[in-house]
C-alpha cells in the first residue's frame, strides 16, 4: 500500500499553534491545488474512487474522520483527527472517506490540478487495473 502517515511539525508559543506544509518538503510532490471537505454529515460516505496518478496528503485539520484505503490487496482503516498529521496517498489507492464528527474539517493537499479523467470510479474497473481479483467486497 503507497500510504503513509506523515507528522506535521507544530510552531506553537503563548499566542497558539501553526502547522507549514510547503511543497517538495513535508510533502514529497509539488502542490498544484488544495481543497478541503466540511459540512459534511455523520451518516455519509464519499469518495468510493482511486486516481491513476495524483498524489495527495489528507489531514483532518478539525474534528475526526476514517479514511477507508484499498490497494486491491489490502485494506486498511485510518482515522485522522490531529491538525497534526496526514495521510499521504500515492499510487492507485481506492479510497472511502466516512464517520465524519460534527465540525470536521479534512483539507487535501495535491500534486496536480482537478481532472476527472484521472479518476476510477468503478470498483471492478479499478481492481482490473491494479491486476488483482475481487475478493468478497
Ligand atoms: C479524493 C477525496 C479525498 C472540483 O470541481 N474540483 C476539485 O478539486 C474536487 C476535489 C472536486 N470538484 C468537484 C467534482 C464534484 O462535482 O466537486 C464535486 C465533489 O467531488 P467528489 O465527488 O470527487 O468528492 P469526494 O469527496 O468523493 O472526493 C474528493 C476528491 O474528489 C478526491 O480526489 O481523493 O476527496
Amino acid at each position: 500500500m503507497e500510504t503513509r502517515i506523515i507528522k506535521l511539525c507544530i510552531h506553537g508559543d503563548s499566542r497558539g499553534k501553526l502547522v507549514a506544509i510547503e511543497q517538495l518538503k513535508e510533502v514529497p510532490f509539488e502542490i498544484k491545488r488544495v481543497y478541503y471537505i466540511f459540512d459534511t454529515l455523520p451518516n455519509v460516505r464519499r469518495g468510493f474512487h482511486a486516481h491513476k496518478k495524483l498524489e495527495q496528503l489528507l489531514v483532518c485539520t478539525s474534528g475526526e474522520c476514517k479514511i477507508l484505503l484499498d490497494d486491491g490487496k489490502t485494506r486498511d482503516t485510518v482515522t485522522l483527527n490531529k491538525p497534526t498529521e496526514g495521510i499521504l496517498v500515492s499510487g492507485c489507492v481506492w479510497r472511502e472517506m466516512f464517520d465524519f464528527s460534527p465540525g470536521a474539517v479534512l483539507m487535501v493537499l495535491a500534486s496536480d490540478y482537478y481532472d476527472e479523467s484521472d479518476y476510477i470510479r468503478d470498483y471492478d474497473e479499478f481492481l482490473k487495473k491494479n491486476g488483482k481479483e475481487e475478493y468478497g467486497v
